[in-house]
């Protein structure tokens, strides 16, 4: 086990530890308290001021971006999940205390919806991730039986334009074997190694069985 770690530790884009005691705490007291729905925006002049700290989820449709909201806040449904995909389509507020706003966004790389109504989401993402000042981090999705996508350098190569910073979360986590683990981890490395913007720290999860999960918390409690 500790062989394990320190061979982790050296690596680019290592997973990040699990939070000691006091930022696990921290982490769940800010997501045990108050957390409400504030509005959907479907376009650039109905965000609401840029007045405090904003942590994005962003990723492929279907990867499980409004699932990890619901399971880092504790509520079955207050981002709506679902099995199809292109579930979410607008950008979703959701207050975090009364210092921070959480955001759904829509998926990108959905193919199945039609033509003009997935430009339209495409064109408001991409003006929302290149031009929202008090975003302070954007939590890229990727599925970890997919790894990392084209669809996704074409977002990370974005945020790297607009100077913001993006951690990496592999979500689905109960969906791999722990034996797919190391090349899950090598390709994501990889392709992160040419992206600047990324955070150097990896978070894998499941929303399902909750691995994960407190030190998400406790990385959004630490962002300030
Ligand atoms: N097994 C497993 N399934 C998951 C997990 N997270 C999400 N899912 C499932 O994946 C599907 C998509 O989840 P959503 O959270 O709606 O995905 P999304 O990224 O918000 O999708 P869009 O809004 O369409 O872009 C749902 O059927 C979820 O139940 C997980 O950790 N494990
Ligand atoms: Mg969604």
């Amino acid at each position: 086990m500790m062989g394990w770690r320190v061979s982790e530790m050296k690596m680019a884009f290592p997973l990040a530890e699990e939070p000691d005691d006091i930022s696990r705490e921290t982490g769940r007291k800010l997501f045990a308290g108050e957390i409400d729905f504030l509005k959907g925006v479907v376009a650039m002049s109905g965000l609401p001021p840029d007045d405090r700290i904003e942590v994005c989820f962003a990723g492929r449709s279907n990867v499980g971006k409004s699932s990890l909201i619901n399971a880092i806040t504790g509520r079955k449904a207050l981002a709506r999940a679902s099995n199809t995909p292109g579930r979410t389509q607008e950008i979703n507020y959701f207050t975090l205390g009364d210092s921070r706003y959480l955001v759904d966004l829509p998926g990108y790389g959905y193919a199945n919806a039609p033509v003009d109504i997935v430009a339209k989401w495409q064109a408001l993402l991409r003006q929302y991730l290149s031009g929202r000042a008090s975003l302070r981090r954007a939590f890229v999705l990727v599925d970890s039986r997919h790894g990392i996508k084209a669809v996704d350098e074409e977002i990370m190569a974005l945020l790297d334009s607009s100077a913001v910073a993006f951690q990496v979360v592999l979500t689905k986590a109960d969906k791999i074997q722990p034996a797919q683990h190391d090349g899950l981890l090598e390709q994501v490395r990889g392709k992160l190694a040419k992206h600047p913007a990324a955070f150097p720290e990896l978070i894998m999860t499941s929303s399902d069985k909750g691995d994960g999960i407190p030190t998400l918390r406790s990385v959004i409690a630490g962002i300030v």
